[in-house]
């Protein structure tokens, strides 16, 4: 679907529908940012635990975050995104890491 179209009768009158009321959600990345001090073997457990990731998957978004700064874990809807960034930053304090995980909308 277009949004806007316009309707051509033919009248002399080009009537403008109404713009569809129904918007898709907002969706939120959730992010990783580096730091010089959480082990890249924890970075790597918690992406498979918390975003479902297989090894390779989670081995790649660490070395992304590592080499280039941040890199997304996932796109979620507002309260999933903040549950999940809620979650991992409890776990990475729990293990005493720095780890630092933002959202930011898609
Ligand atoms: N830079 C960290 C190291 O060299 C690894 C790391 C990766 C840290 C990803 C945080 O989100 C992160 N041990």
């Amino acid at each position: 679907m277009s949004g806007k179209e316009l309707i051509d009768n033919d009248d002399g009158l080009a009537l403008e529908e109404a713009k569809p009321k129904v918007k898709k959600p907002p969706r939120y990345k959730v992010v990783l940012l580096n730091d010089d001090y959480t082990p890249m073997d924890f970075v790597v457990d918690l992406l498979q635990r918390f975003f479902r990731m297989d090894n390779d998957k989670a081995v790649q978004v660490m070395l992304q975050v590592h080499t280039r700064g941040k890199g997304v874990c996932g796109l979620f809807s507002r309260e999933v995104a903040e549950t999940k960034v809620q979650l991992v930053q409890d776990y990475a304090r729990e293990q005493q890491h720095p780890l630092q995980v933002e959202m930011e909308p898609e």
